[in-house]
Parts: C-alpha cells; structure tokens; sequence
C-alpha cells in the first residue's frame, strides 16, 4: 500500500471490531447505509453457520467525516459484535464472582491457524491464536472497501463479484453482458449467476452440512470504468498484479488466486492466449481488444479492459467430523477442535474480495493522482483520461 493505510484491530468474541483508513482526499462522501448494505452482503449465503443469525453488523464511523463528508484524516469505523455477551466471560482478565474460567482449547485443527500459532507463540490456550486468525476480522475489511468503492464510484469505476464454484459445482459465466452478469449474481444468496449451478450447488452444500463436512469454491471480481495504465511495469511492489495478489491471498482460506483465465491460458498457444489490438473508432480510446483473456492487466497494468480477479478458498477448516490431531498439553491423539463454523463462506470471500479489490484500486488511483480533494482527484481522472483518447 503506497498512498491508503488499512488497519484493523478487534477479536472474533470481542466487543467489536475496528478499521481505520487513512489516505482519503476531503470532499467523498460516505454513507452509512452503503456500508451496511456490503456488511450485510457479506453475511449472506446457505453455508453459513450460527454466528451469523447473531450478528446484524452495522458500522458507526467514529472519525474522519464531517457533515457526510471525508475530511481528510484517518476514517474510523466501528463494528459491534452482538455475540461479545455471550463470550465476556472467557475475554475478562479474571472470572468474575460466579464465573468458571475458560477451558484452554488445546486440539488443534487441521487447515486453520492453531498449531503454527502454537508453535510460533507457545501459548497453551489456542483461542489466544483464534480470536484474531478468526474470518471475523474481514467485516472490518468489508466496511473499508466499501468506503474505497465510494471513491472509485465517483471516478465512474464500479465492481462486483460472482461466484465460479463451491465445491465440484461450477457455475457458467456470460462475459459479453457484464451488466446482466452482475444482476444474476446479486438475485441469490450465494452470488451465483447460473441458475441451474446455483440450485445444485444448493444440494450438494446441504448434503456435505448433513455429513459434518466442508466446502471451498472460486469467486471473481469484475470491475469496470478503469483508465488503462494503473499500476505500473517499473518495480516489482509496483506491479498491480502482485499488489491484487497480496491483497487477496490475505483472505482467511485463500489458498489460490488468478487474473483472468490464467491457469487456462498457461495450457495454450500464445497465439490463442493474447487478445489482439485492432484500431477503434468513437471509443474512449482508439484501440480496441476483442477478447480479455489477460483478464484487465497487462505488464503490471490496467489494459482498461475489465478487470477479472479470481479467488480459491479452501474448505473451511472447522469440522463436525474432526480429522486426526494432538492435543497440546497431554501430547495424546485426539480429534480436532469441534465448534460452530461455516458449512461453506465463498459468497462472502467474494464480499470480502471486492473489499480488498476496492482498497487495492482506490490506493493505485491515489498514487497515480495525488489528491488533497475528491473534485482534484475526479478532474486529474477526467484529464488523464482525455489524454488517453489522443494517445
Ligand atoms: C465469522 C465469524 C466466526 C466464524 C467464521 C467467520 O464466528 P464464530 O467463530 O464465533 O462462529 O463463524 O470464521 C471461520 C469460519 C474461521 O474459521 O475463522 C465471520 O464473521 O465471518
């Protein structure tokens, strides 16, 4: 990140959670109710466990704004979590009179953060790794990039996310009509644009929930209204390509991540793989491409075709049916950790994937255009983008 700071802090069973985001220009306006609006978004989805039908997250912006309006300052947002009641006990420093005091989790699972986090800390309680490995932490990140997709809104730049696959089930995409694709997307609960994918995808989540199992899957973000040249070849940090993918390896369970058909493309003919450049009349440039298979980013940059990141979850690791493992005070095998999880969250990754995709763009468009003012950074926008059409 070169020109916008992200920061969070707050614990799965805290009180709440807590971003700051500093590097907005004065002048963008932020609505609460967009923000909850992907909060909510990201809540959603069949797979999803019992944390969720508590949770009903809301931001507070508790600094930066002034009258709806960025000021300029760090921006400072506030998550409650309506579970922190059910869980003071085990977060206080002593039990109070009448409290037990929490039983250490000591069986690692397979697949999530305890045992790393035991061998790096050597803590004998894996909920001091936990309450911060959590998934819980990208409501924080979602009501960031909600605010960074305000200003990219601004520039005429807008994003979503569709759901590829859950598990074996893969939906089919239809990338002529992106604006039809966004609206299947948005009419079901796991973000799923094909119909028929989506209903079996439905079965296959209850019949894996039933046997105690797990699902992973593939989400992608579209966005569209980039300006060609965003990022840049010079540097390796500089490189959008490598900035998107830190940023959404970053994810809880992303395992996997591609621009475009990537893994495809590295099966075929250059000939086959590269999307030609034909000459364009009337457009915003004078060059056009017929197909995106670079999938919006070529040498480091936006080509000013659609952008297409994709993100590979893995199966979440909490199961009903536990895999083998070694419980850290006894050294005695056990089963792993049983609690309440998530059958399957790869709409909500998709959620959490257009934040971090927001976030990732707002700060390229910053460092291209360096703003004290939203009007400043829109009329640098429009210029550069006049420019472009001469080019
Ligand atoms: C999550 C909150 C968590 C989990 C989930 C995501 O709440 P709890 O642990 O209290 O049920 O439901 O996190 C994981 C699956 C994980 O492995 O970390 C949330 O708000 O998204």
């Amino acid at each position: 990140m070169r020109r916008l700071q992200l920061h969070t802090a707050g614990e799965s069973h805290g009180p709440g959670l807590t971003a700051l985001l500093e590097g907005l220009p004065m002048g963008l306006r932020v609505d609460p109710a967009r923000i909850d609006a992907e909060l909510a978004r990201r809540q959603e989805g069949y797979g999803r466990g019992g944390r969720m039908k508590i949770e009903r997250d809301r931001v507070r912006i508790t600094g930066g704004l002034r009258r709806g309006l960025t000021l300029g300052g760090p921006l400072a947002l506030w998550i409650e979590n309506l579970d922190y009641p059910n869980w003071e006990a085990s977060m206080h420093p002593e039990p109070r009179r009448g409290e037990k005091a929490p039983k250490p989790v000591t069986q690692p699972r397979p697949g999530h953060a305890d045992l790393a986090g035991v061998l790096k800390t050597g803590t004998d309680d894996i909920r001091n790794v936990i309450e911060r490995a959590s998934a819980r932490e990208t409501a924080a990140r979602v009501a960031a990039g909600a605010v960074c997709r305000l200003l990219l809104e601004a520039l005429d730049v807008r994003l979503f996310s569709h759901v590829l696959a859950i598990g074996g089930v893969q939906s089919q995409a239809d990338y002529g009509d992106l604006a039809a694709l966004a609206t299947a997307a948005a009419a079901n609960d796991l973000h799923v644009a094909d119909p028929e994918a989506y209903a079996r995808m439905l079965r296959t989540i209850k019949a894996v929930w039933q046997d105690g199992d797990t699902l992973g899957g593939v989400a992608e973000v579209v966005v569209t209204g980039l300006a060609p040249g965003l990022g840049h070849y010079v540097h390796w940090e500089r490189r959008l390509d490598a900035r998107l993918g830190a940023a959404i390896l970053s994810i809880p369970a992303v395992k996997g991540m591609e621009i475009g058909p990537a893994f495809e493309n590295a099966r075929m003919r250059g000939s086959r793989a590269m999307d030609p450049i034909l000459p364009a009349k009337g457009g915003p440039l004078r060059y056009r491409r017929p197909t995106n298979r670079m999938g919006g980013l070529e040498g480091g940059m936006t080509t000013g075709e659609p952008l297409l990141v994709r993100g590979a979850m893995k199966p979440i690791s909490t199961l009903m049916q536990p895999l083998a493992s070694v419980d850290i005070a006894s050294g005695q095998p056990v089963k792993a950790l049983r609690e309440r999880s998530d059958c399957t969250a790869v709409a909500a990754m998709g959620v959490v994937m257009e934040a971090m995709v927001a976030l990732v763009l707002a700060d390229a468009v910053l460092e291209e255009f360096r703003s004290a003012t939203l009007a400043d950074l829109k009329a640098a926008w429009r210029l550069y983008r006049r420019q472009q059409a001469r080019r």
